[in-house]
């Protein structure tokens, strides 16, 4: 009986102490320094840190070639999305907001007109595509220019992003008609025609 309880107790010990061990680095507070340096700074610097989110989007690096809102279903304005030319390619960080959870699917699309909201933005047609490949950034015989990898927005529906078209410059993607930066309402799987299975669209950015 008493061997049986050393037992238990040599078991449980272990799992107790990790179990405590557990609970302390959840909790853990910072290291003594990191805590000082914080309390050092002024209130402001603090409250930026914590409110990251709220701050309104910046851009990348000096030079910012274009910014325009992204509109959702209802016109509202839901989003920023900001392009930089660069000497390796350009720039694109998107903010958006009122998403659902989850992945979404993110394109450029090949007319500037974001009007027809009521409509799911068929007016910002097709994905940018001069090279005439098959859509998917996974696909053998994609992509196209206009494809991008997934912006995924979190359980309070934003999402920000940054991307990088390679080689490319914002006039590779702007013919006269202007393009659009288009959200779909479901993840881009990169393969399936023509845009992923990534469904309806649900923000329009239009460029000029
Ligand atoms: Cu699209």
């Amino acid at each position: 009986m008493k061997t049986m309880l050393e037992r238990l107790l040599l078991v449980a010990i272990p799992f107790a102490l990790a179990a405590c061990g557990g609970g302390t680095s959840a909790n853990q507070t910072p290291p003594a320094g990191e805590s000082a340096s914080e309390k050092a700074d002024d209130h402001d610097h603090d409250a930026d840190h914590h409110n990251a989110e709220h701050e309104p989007l910046t851009a990348p690096i000096s030079g910012l070639s274009a910014s325009e809102a992204m509109v959702g279903l209802t016109s509202d304005p839901i989003g920023q999305v900001m392009l930089t030319d660069g000497p390796n390619g350009f720039l694109i960080r998107v903010d958006i907001r009122g998403l659902t959870e989850g992945f979404h699917g993110i394109h450029l699309h090949s007319v500037g007109d974001c009007s027809d909201h009521e409509n799911g933005f068929k007016a910002s047609g097709g994905h940018v595509n001069p090279g005439g490949q098959a859509h998917g950034l996974m696909n053998m015989d994609g992509f196209e220019l206009g494809d991008l990898p997934n912006i995924y927005a979190h359980h309070g529906g934003h999402a920000r992003a940054e991307f990088f078209v390679k080689g490319a410059q914002i006039d590779d993607v702007r013919n006269e008609d202007g393009f659009a930066v288009v959200v779909h309402a479901n993840e881009d799987d990169h393969q399936t025609q023509p845009i992923g299975n990534s469904g309806p669209r649900v923000g329009c950015a239009a460029f000029h």
